[in-house]
């Protein structure tokens, strides 16, 4: 499928809240991955792990959603977690990609050996932990031509979870006692991670990243304090520290999290291009809120849609009643609540690129 010359620069207007052309821009979270038959005739030949860490794999992966379906950006085949391995954290995927984090230390695999490895190890650099992501991201950039290409990184919330808790907790239960419990480490470790997300960001950004975004997935159970307090704040220190691009100009930086509706208020102040909008959040609120501090907003399809066929009455009325809400919203980019689930279907996925490429809100 081409992509028309006139939409390349569709999506980064967009960021810059210059989209007067009247049509939205689309990429979807996990845009690449297992409800493609082309991904999964790679999967059976290479693990999650062996897809990231080769250039050559990571590269061709992150072209499929591309090639098959023209969408407007393009987001680098990689996970959030292989950074820690810079700070000695060993990162394993399952036989159902289910990630988990082990001290690689001498310390014992529990939430204070983890902690302590990641704390007081000496740190490695990044382009010496995982050169292949960066490398990845060359070769991308090369084969993509206009599309823009999307870096990212987890959060340093997001990432805490991962070292305090070993593996996904969306509550982060454990997180938020060690918070209220050991503050002094918390501390440090969260300046440690923030340290490696801005490391992290900016080699991909020299890679030739176009925009990055943070996935700050489990943020949204902590209290207004922590958020406050930590989480926007980091947001703003990251931002601050972020290289230009290799055109030389600032490179927009995207926020994803969920619940974004309860937390607009300790944003106000924090300089970011893009909010994203998860499935529980109002999105003409975020919209609101994002046309008063003069961001673009993404996001909110609920990607439950995905797994009915593209003639169901529901998905339809789902699709027009969400591009109708939107009208209104210049800027604002398509996307959904959160990731593609992997029983979505491949042709309702398609069919929705298309409809919203095809929709003019003149
Ligand atoms: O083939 C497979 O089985 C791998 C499944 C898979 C995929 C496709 C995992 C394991 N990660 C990814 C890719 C991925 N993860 C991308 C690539 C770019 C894209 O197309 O969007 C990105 C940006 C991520 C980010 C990520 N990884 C987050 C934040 C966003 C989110 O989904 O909330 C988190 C929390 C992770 C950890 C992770 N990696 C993989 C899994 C199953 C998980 C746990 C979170 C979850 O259940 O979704």
């Amino acid at each position: 499928m081409v992509q028309k010359e006139n939409r390349h620069s569709l999506f980064l207007s967009a960021l810059s809240s210059q989209n007067m052309s009247g049509s939205i821009p689309i990429w979807l979270y996990r845009q690449a991955g297992r409800y493609q038959p082309s991904y999964q005739a790679i999967r059976k030949k290479y693990s999650f792990r062996e897809i990231c860490l080769t250039p050559e794999l990571s590269c061709q992966v992150t072209l499929l959603p591309i090639q098959e379906m023209a969408l407007d950006a393009a987001i680098i085949f990689s996970d959030i977690l292989f950074p820690l391995e810079a700070l000695h954290l060993r990162v394993f995927f399952n036989e159902q990609s289910i990630p988990q984090v082990a001290s690689s230390h001498l310390h014992e695999n529990n939430t204070l050996g983890r902690v302590t490895t990641a704390v007081s190890g000496t740190k490695i650099s990044l382009l010496e932990t995982i050169p292949q992501v960066y490398e990845a991201i060359s070769l991308a950039g090369s084969a993509l031509g206009k599309t823009p290409l999307i870096g990212f990184s987890g959060a340093p919330w997001t990432l805490l979870t991962y070292v305090i808790e070993g593996k996904t907790e969306e509550k982060a239960e454990r997180s938020i006692l060690f918070y209220d419990e050991c503050l002094e480490l918390f501390e440090s470790l969260f300046l440690r991670l923030e340290e490696l997300v801005i490391e992290h960001l900016s080699l991909q950004i020299h890679a030739g990243c176009h925009a990055v975004q943070l996935f700050d997935s489990w943020a949204s159970m902590v209290s207004d304090t922590l958020f406050e307090k930590y989480i926007a704040p980091s947001i703003q220190r990251i931002q601050r520290r972020l290289p230009c691009g290799k055109d030389g100009k600032p490179v927009p930086l995207l926020y994803f999290s969920k619940g974004m509706s309860r937390r607009l208020s300790s944003l106000d102040l924090i300089d970011f291009q893009a909010i994203s909008c998860d499935t529980e959040s109002s999105l003409v609120e975020v919209a609101r809120w994002a046309e008063k501090h003069k961001k673009a907003v993404q996001g909110n399809f609920d990607p439950k849609w995905l797994t009915q066929e593209y003639r169901d009455k529901g998905f339809q009325q789902a699709l027009n009643s969400l591009l109708r809400s939107v009208a209104h919203y210049p800027n604002y980019i398509f996307n959904l609540g959160h990731g593609i689930p992997k029983e979505a279907k491949y042709d309702t996925v398609r069919y929705l690129v298309e409809y919203v490429r095809h929709w003019s809100k003149r």
